[in-house]
């Protein structure tokens, strides 16, 4: 993957002569383990010098002399003892991922190998530094911005093939267009601004004509509040991707609650399509709690079996219970199961209780409403026996639609998986801006609120002396969202 780093097409050319070029890093990029290839990768002003100290090539005899993009086949040695055949791949400064000369070093994988070829690079004169080091040099070195920086880390640990994709394209620069674009936006209001309230000098000869007077700075102030709404606009649509961006970045954990014996291990059984859950007519036969990792559409869920809660004297119960509301804590959604071939009671009535003071101690501002909207599904199980039980005392009691099942004929399932992901209804497109991480969504979510707030100083009619500092402060927040400070 990091070839790809590397080879990346730089946008950044020009920000060449403006590098803070550092002492070279080692870094090893692929896992120490056996496998049929390993890499390591030298950055820094003197890479090509240090590995030049320990590299005898053919047909090359001072790296430093070396073709950016070219492959120089050799190997690496210590005083005179050949380590492991080798092919370098040279990167020049103005087209490398780091902004600095890099040499990647490909040799055979095995750990041995890659570990002496490791502390061989260091006696050359590279620190050791681990991969993410050269992540921190490209955006020293202005190769990647903040959240191309956050979407990279991300996507080395994303969980699905959707989330790849979406990961990629904020890594390649999709979340960093459109801040960049509120950016250029918040300079147009500042523009209108200043016209209205202070002229600027060099306003004359502007070739938008902000004169502070006549039907050009009219037109400018008019252009100034339609900018007002187009950044509130991209703000608003930005901030509708992140429950979706967020759970792709995020496995939802999903906790299956219900009193013993509902049909809960079953359940999973059939969403994981595998016989997983030890399943038993008797009640009680999940004592502890069971976890596994599934992608319904793309998005990953942590799926959680539990015991069933219910009030019990029994010691072995009563800790499996309390393991089941420690793992109430952590979910993010429930499924809440009920049986249809047996009466609503007061073991459900609790279970609704406890849902009620679960959802209350969850409910809070710094994430998505919708995130707390959905976080209840209610299921009724083994619908394929005749109905006993009364749904409307669930459905009054959640205010969410009933989603059936048949766990046993593996029924009703695909209405459950669309339950599951409803609110992540952003749709994939290539290259669509979306936000993944909780940091981006609270500064997005603050420049709203403040906007929404200090929107009568921006608009033409109420424009006080305000208004520049408005303006600052927004700018402050997407310069924080795109470059990391605050
Ligand atoms: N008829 C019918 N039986 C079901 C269905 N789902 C589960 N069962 C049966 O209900 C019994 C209990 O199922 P489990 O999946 O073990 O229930 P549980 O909620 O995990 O039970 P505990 O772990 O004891 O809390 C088993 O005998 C299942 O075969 C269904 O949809 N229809
Ligand atoms: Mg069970």
């Amino acid at each position: 993957m990091l070839v790809a780093i590397i080879a990346w097409d730089m946008k950044n050319e020009q920000k060449v002569d403006n590098i803070k070029a550092q002492k070279a890093i080692v870094s090893l990029v692929t896992p120490v383990g056996e496998g049929g290839i390993g890499k390591i990768i030298v950055s820094g002003l003197d890479a090509l010098s240090v590995v030049n100290k320990a590299f005898q090539g053919k047909g090359i005899a001072d790296l430093r002399e070396a073709a950016s993009y070219k492959l120089y086949y050799g190997y690496i040695q210590d005083r005179g003892r050949k380590i492991d055949e080798v092919i370098v791949n040279i990167i020049k400064r103005e087209d490398s991922f780091t902004g600095e000369d890099v040499a990647e070093v490909n040799c055979h994988g095995g750990i041995r190998v890659l570990m002496r070829i490791h502390e061989c690079l260091q006696s050359a004169g590279a620190a050791d530094a681990p991969w993410n080091a050269l992540l921190a040099r490209s955006l020293a070195n202005d190769r990647l911005d903040f959240v191309q920086r956050e979407a990279i880390q991300e996507l080395i640990e994303i969980q699905t093939k959707l989330g790849a994709k979406v990961l990629l394209d904020q890594y390649t620069g999709a979340l960093s267009g459109a801040l960049n674009r509120g950016l250029e936006i918040i300079e147009e209001i500042r523009a209108g601004v200043s016209g209205d309230i202070s002229p600027h000098p060099s306003s004359v000869s502007s070739p938008v004509g902000v004169s502070g007077s006549g039907g050009g700075s009219y037109d400018l102030l008019q252009k100034s509040d339609a900018f007002v709404s187009i950044l509130t606009n991209l703000i608003r649509e930005l901030l509708e991707t992140a429950s979706f961006g967020m759970a792709l970045t995020t496995p939802q954990v999903l906790v299956i609650l219900g009193k013993p014996n509902v049909g809960k291990s079953t359940s999973i059984n059939a969403i994981l399509g595998e016989e997983r859950m030890l399943v038993h007519h008797e009640p009680g036969t999940t004592r502890d709690y069971v976890s596994e990792v599934i992608s319904v559409e793309g998005i990953p869920f942590e799926l959680v079996d539990t015991a069933g809660i219910r009030a019990t004297t029994d010691k072995l119960e009563a800790m499996s219970i309390e393991m089941t509301q420690e793992q109430l804590q952590r979910a993010d959604k429930v499924i809440v199961v009920f049986d249809n071939s047996r009466p609503f009671d007061k073991e459900d009535d609790e279970i609704l209780r406890t849902l009620h003071a679960w959802l209350m101690s969850k409910t809070s501002g710094d994430l998505p409403l919708k995130t707390h909207t959905h976080a209840i599904i209610p299921v009724v199980n083994k619908c394929d026996l005749p109905v006993i039980l009364d749904k409307r005392r669930i459905e009054s009691a959640l205010q969410r639609p009933i989603c059936a099942l048949s766990a046993l004929n593996k029924e009703g399932f695909d209405d459950l998986n669309k339950r599951l992901i409803e609110e992540f209804d952003t749709v994939y497109k290539p290259m669509r801006p979306v936000v993944f991480n909780k940091r981006q969504y609270q500064l997005l979510a603050k420049a709203d609120s403040f906007i929404e707030k200090n929107k009568e100083c921006l608009i033409t009619r109420h424009r006080t002396n305000e208004a520049p500092h408005v303006i600052n402060t927004v700018k402050k927040i997407f310069t924080a969202c795109l470059e990391g400070q605050e």
